[in-house]
């Protein structure tokens, strides 16, 4: 099945605790310390794979989270680091988070690091100085971070079909490709974009078949844009117009409509190089309705074909190649500039309820890597907040000696050292 939409989660593994522990051996009267560091956590990658075609697997299974380090030993055995998780896509998918353009996996083997994962934490040994040489104090391994992301896939296909429904897209890909779209003499037969591999002497290219364009379709009618932005990276466009008359309408008018409705979808779009073909030749009426065309379109060259005796189909797909030699490289989305989040390290706000609320980016990593139950973690948090001015701040704010103060979730009683 073809998706082309998903919307998935990716989680860091979360970081091995460091240990705590002092060394005890035989007839050794005091052991040093010697609690490891816990291992890395593993983080989450994405990664365009030339066998995915369709985001089909991403979406039913949306999400992926790496794993977790190992926690450090005593005798400074350092945890085990958790392995990164790679998550393949098909080439083209865009990724986006919050809205926002994170990366364009144009090219298989392109990555992108979404959720790290997050640090081991450090065991006893490592927080060893020569003023304290048997630090009670071990941090908790950090946690991995966790994001959303929306996937967008938009095919990257050399080619691209367009036309009214039943102009025999469809029938043109069958013929000169090994795909087998489904074929029908009533509109939109083809629901999802169809991809082939087209060899010509000794070039070949992916020409990508979609459904059937009407009036209106930038606007969402038939099934519109859905999927005019498949047709956005082609590098070249074949523009298919029914000029056997089972169309009601002449071919001129529907060559102009569906023209209207490239340019009104995207400018760039319009820009690209067209290569017009008269479909189904083969039929009775066709030869003078081509003329007529080709009379009413003076400046285009119009290639007459029929995909079903296979007339014309030879030359149209030798000017195909020249037009693919003179042709811009497929655009790569770039990320949109990134307007910076100022985020402060710490806020403290006074609630409503009466407490201090200390929160922010660089706290609550603190706060999750701190063993709370060590009085040694304690005096060292304090430390740090002190630091960082935190507790002038809390002072300016107007907190008080034994006033209850959050820290994130942790309930602290206010004692300025200062
Ligand atoms: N006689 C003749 N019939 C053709 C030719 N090409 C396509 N057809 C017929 O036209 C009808 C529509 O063909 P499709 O290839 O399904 O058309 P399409 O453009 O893919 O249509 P949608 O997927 O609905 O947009 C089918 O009945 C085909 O057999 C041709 O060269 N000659
Ligand atoms: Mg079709």
């Amino acid at each position: 099945m073809f998706v082309d939409r998903a919307k998935v989660r990716c989680v860091g593994g979360k970081g091995g605790d460091g240990c705590l522990s002092f060394r005890r051996e035989k007839y050794v009267e005091m052991g040093g310390p010697d609690g490891a560091n816990g291992g890395g956590g593993g983080s989450v990658w994405l990664e365009a794979d030339a066998q995915k075609a369709t985001l089909h697997d991403v979406a039913y299974r949306p999400v992926y989270k790496a794993e977790s380090g190992s926690s450090g030993g005593s005798g400074n055995k350092t945890g085990a680091t958790g392995e990164d998780l790679v998550v393949k896509l098909p080439p083209g998918t865009l990724v986006y988070k919050d809205e926002r353009l994170l990366g364009d996996l144009k090219n298989p083997g392109d990555r992108l690091l979404v959720a790290k994962g997050g640090k081991g934490g450090r065991g006893n040994a490592s927080f060893k100085t020569s003023i304290n040489t048997a630090p009670y104090i071990s941090e908790k391994g950090g946690i991995g971070e966790k994001v959303e992301l929306r996937l967008e896939l938009k095919l990257l296909a050399d080619v691209g079909l367009v036309g009214f429904p039943n102009a025999g897209k469809s029938t043109l890909l069958s013929r000169i490709t090994k795909a087998h779209p489904k074929i029908a003499d009533y509109p939109f037969t083809t629901l999802t974009p169809n991809l082939g591999v087209c060899a010509v002497d000794d070039r070949s290219f992916v020409v990508a078949d979609i459904p059937g364009l009407i009036e209106g379709a930038h606007e969402g009618k038939g099934l519109g844009d859905e999927f005019l932005r498949h047709v956005e990276r082609t590098r070249v466009l074949v523009h298919l117009v029914d000029v056997s008359g089972f169309d009601e309408r002449a071919p001129y008018e529907t060559f102009k409509l569906l023209n209207k409705e490239l340019k009104s979808y995207s400018a760039t779009l319009a820009k690209k190089p067209q290569i017009v073909a008269g479909t189904k030749m083969d039929v009775t009426d066709a030869p003078d309705a081509f003329k007529s065309l080709q009379k009413k379109l003076k400046k285009t060259k119009i290639y007459p074909i029929s995909a079903v005796t296979g007339e014309g189909v030879d030359a149209l797909l030798r000017a195909v190649v020249k037009a693919l030699d003179e042709a811009p490289e497929a655009p790569l989305f770039l990320p949109e500039k990134v307007d910076y989040v100022i985020d402060p390290d710490f806020t403290v706000e006074k609630t409503t309820e009466g407490p201090f609320r200390i929160s922010g980016r660089k706290i609550r990593k603190m706060v999750d890597r701190t063993n709370f139950d060590q009085d040694e973690s304690v005096a060292r948090v304090q430390r740090i907040l002190n630091k960082m001015g935190v507790e002038k701040e809390l002072a300016r704010r107007g907190a008080k000696e034994g006033d209850v103060v959050i820290l994130e979730n942790i309930e602290f009683i206010f004692h300025p050292e200062t």
